[in-house]
Order: C-alpha cells, then sequence, then structure tokens
C-alpha cells in the first residue's frame, strides 16, 4: 500500500529538572554550562525539529518534574512548542513517569499544536498533510508501575503508517507480534534500537547525558519514511557536555611521562572526532608495575587528575578530567602466593574467597554498631559478583601494601 514519504523527530527524557551530576567539583568555567544544560540541550532537539522541517514531532515521556523544575519548566516547554506552531508543527507527546498530564499546571494553557495523550487505554490520532492521511499515531501516557502493554496499541485500520508513543518497559515478542509500524519509546536514557524492522522499536535516550555512566553522544532520532514505508533512523546529537569513560592499561615499562602523552592522545581524538564539545573524561588506569603502583597509592593519582584539569580541562570547550581511578591489578607477584609469611597466608585467603563465590565474605563484623542497618550493611550483603571481584581486589592490593609497605615493589 503506498504511502507518503514523511519525517519526524523523536525525542524523550528530557528531565528538565535534573543538572548533571556525579563529579565532586565543577569548575568556574563550566558552572553555568552544567545548569544549562538540560534546557540547552533540550532546545537543541526543537532547533532540529525546525531545521530538518520535520511533519511532526513525537515526545516520549520524561519531559520535566513541574514540581521540580517550578514554572521555569513548563514556560520553556511552551515557547519551545510555539516555535514549532509558527511552521505549523506539531508535537505528539506521551507522559512517563514524571509528567502525567494531571501533572500539568493548569493555568498554563498547552498550545493547540500539542497533543498530551491521556494515561490508560491509548488514543489514536491520524496525523494529516493537507487533507491527507500521513500515519497514525497511537498513544497512552504511563500509568504508574504500569508496563506497555503492546496488544493495546493495535491501529483500528491499517493503511496508514502506525506509530505507538509510550513510555516504559515492554516485553519485546508482544513488539514483534504487533501490526505497529514504529514504536517510539522512551525511558532509558542512552540511545538503544531494540528491534531493526518490522517493527522498528527505537528510544532516542536522554538529549543530555547526566552522569558518568551516562557516556557518550546524546541526542535525539530522525526518522524517515519512504512510499514503501522503509523506516531509517537517523540519530543526531544535542547534548552541551558529553560524558566519557577512558581506560588505558599500563604494564612494567610504562613511565609517567609515558601515560601522560596516551592522555593527551585520546583527548585530542575526542576533540578531532568532535570539536565544538566540551568533554567530562573519567579515567581508569588499569595493570602491574612501578607505575600502577605508585598511581595506587599516595597522592600520585591526585597529582596527575591535577595536572590533567590544568593541561586540558581550562580552556572551552574543555576537556575536563572528573577522575583517575586506578583499578587493583587483578593477581599480585606469583611467588608471594607461596611464602611462608603473613603476606603468603593472605593472599592465599583472598584467592580461595575469589575462588568460592558462594561463602560469605562475613563482612558485618568490621562494621560499626552505628551503620548495622544503613546502606553499607545492605551494600556488602547483597554485593554481586563483579563488585565482590573488585572489592576483593581492593583489599588484596591495600593489604600487601600495609603489610609490606612501599619497598616490597610488585
Ligand atoms: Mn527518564
Amino acid at each position: 500500500m503506498s504511502n507518503w514519504p514523511f519525517r519526524f523527530l523523536h525525542a524523550s527524557d528530557f528531565h528538565l529538572e535534573t543538572p548533571p551530576f556525579g563529579v565532586d567539583e565543577v569548575p568556574d568555567h563550566l558552572m553555568e554550562l552544567f545548569l544549562a544544560a538540560p534546557y540547552r540541550s533540550a532546545e537543541r532537539v526543537f532547533d532540529a525539529a525546525l531545521a530538518e522541517n520535520v511533519d511532526f514531532v513525537v515526545l516520549a515521556g520524561d519531559l520535566l518534574d513541574s514540581r521540580r523544575t517550578g514554572p521555569r519548566g513548563p514556560l520553556f516547554l511552551v515557547e519551545q512548542f510555539e516555535r514549532l506552531a509558527q511552521r505549523d508543527i506539531r508535537v505528539y507527546w506521551a507522559g512517563g513517569q514524571i509528567d502525567p498530564p494531571e501533572a500539568w499546571p493548569p493555568s498554563m494553557r498547552l498550545p493547540k499544536n500539542v497533543y498530551l495523550f491521556a494515561q490508560g487505554e491509548p488514543e489514536q490520532r491520524v496525523h494529516r498533510r493537507a487533507d491527507t492521511a500521513v500515519a497514525r499515531l497511537i498513544g497512552a501516557s504511563r500509568l504508574p508501575q504500569g508496563r506497555i502493554k503492546p496488544q493495546a496499541f493495535d491501529p483500528e485500520h491499517s493503511g496508514v503508517f502506525s506509530i505507538a508513543v509510550a513510555h516504559g518497559r515492554a516485553d519485546l515478542e508482544s513488539i514483534k507480534a504487533s501490526r505497529v509500524d514504529y514504536w517510539a519509546l522512551g525511558g532509558h536514557h542512552s540511545r538503544r534500537t531494540l528491534c531493526e524492522s518490522m517493527p522498528t522499536a527505537h528510544e532516542p535516550g536522554s538529549p543530555q547525558g547526566r552522569w558518568p555512566e551516562e557516556a557518550g553522544p546524546h541526542g535525539y532520532t530522525l526518522i524517515d519514511v519512504d512510499l514503501e514505508r522503509n523506516v531509517e533512523l537517523k540519530p543526531a546529537s544535542a547534548d552541551v557536555l558529553r560524558w566519557e569513560t577512558q581506560r588505558l592499561v599500563i604494564g612494567e615499562e610504562h613511565t609517567a611521562d609515558g601515560l601522560e602523552r596516551e592522555m593527551a592522545g585520546r583527548v585530542e581524538s575526542l576533540r578531532q572526532a568532535s570539536p565544538e564539545t566540551d568533554f567530562l573524561i573519567t579515567w581508569h588506569v588499569a595493570g602491574s608495575g612501578p607505575l600502577a603502583d605508585a598511581l595506587r597509592r599516595g597522592t600520585a593519582s591526585g597529582e596527575l587528575l591535577a595536572r590533567l584539569r590544568d593541561r586540558f580541562g581550562q580552556r572551552r570547550p574543555a576537556a575536563w578530567s572528573v577522575a583517575v581511578s586506578v583499578e587493583p591489578p587483578a593477581r599480585h607477584r606469583a611467588a608471594w602466593y607461596d611464602e611462608d609469611t603473613i603476606r603468603g597466608e593472605f593472599l592465599r585467603q583472598i584467592e580461595r574467597l575469589s575462588r568460592e563465590s558462594n561463602e560469605s565474605l562475613d563482612l558485618e563484623g568490621f562494621l560499626s554498631d552505628a551503620s548495622a542497618d544503613g546502606p553499607a550493611r545492605d551494600l556488602l550483603l547483597k554485593t554481586p559478583e563483579a563488585s565482590r571481584t573488585n572489592l576483593l581486589r581492593e583489599a588484596a592490593a591495600l593489604g600487601v601494601d600495609l603489610l609490606f609497605g612501599e619497598e616490597a615493589g610488585s
């Protein structure tokens, strides 16, 4: 069946109420950018809708928590919606966890080009160009604790390209079985495509990463639909600050200068790939040898961090180093595990605990009474596999250090 070729923009999770977080120190020259990042990245999404001349915009929830933004949040959105209204671009919005329809301040009228889907049963709206149907939008705002029920989004009529708009989790098998052509989903803060085609199910993620875990570009997605209803996803970035994680492995021969040269190289390639972007870099250094040992103890990693900030963090666009973390070695010098010393006994004990992952680490005894019911206890009792390994590695490194000190080397 023939169809109009058309283009729309899919975005979600603006989270206007949440500035970036997860850093111990924001330098003065990046402060303003930090505070403005949620709004500025969202504004770039609307800029793109205008520049790309889209037929309409689909917003899949979690745009703002209006209790936490105060009037600034809704005012900003109304302003942006009005920019689109002037060009006759409609907006289809399904609320998520923080923006159910009733949370919108009643005193602030949404412009007429915006359709905010109600909660519960999905509603169907046909988008028209002149008098011809272009797409059928099937949307619902999220119910509290609700999962998406893909069966409820069945298009009333087939023929015209159908787009489901919803926020939250859904069972992928039911999505695949649905008659919807494109699932415009929201909720996941990093971009991902759950299903490539027939149907396409996509989450554009938040236009701005919020913390070190949300590394890499963030933005929105443009979707081109051709005469044969083929879908082409065009991801684009809108973030004004970009989190990056860089991991380096060092060996016996590494010098401090050599490591810094490698870091400078990484900064250079980030800048070349995206010259306008301000980066926030978390460095992970792994490996063994004298340099790794030196970085693990004392002030060396702090000094390295200060130099990196000084060299690359000051000018704009900045490459600001958030932290340098040095991973503990997976294993220490082999001979130590056999020696008849406290260190040998200690390392053999750690090794046994790493092998026998079901054995409790019995850490509760080390917690003071005051913290006995607190989050630290929960954390220790429910320590998942990856952090158990890490905990044991940290303990081994610390133990070796305390028992023999620097003269031991490794
Ligand atoms: Mn969200």
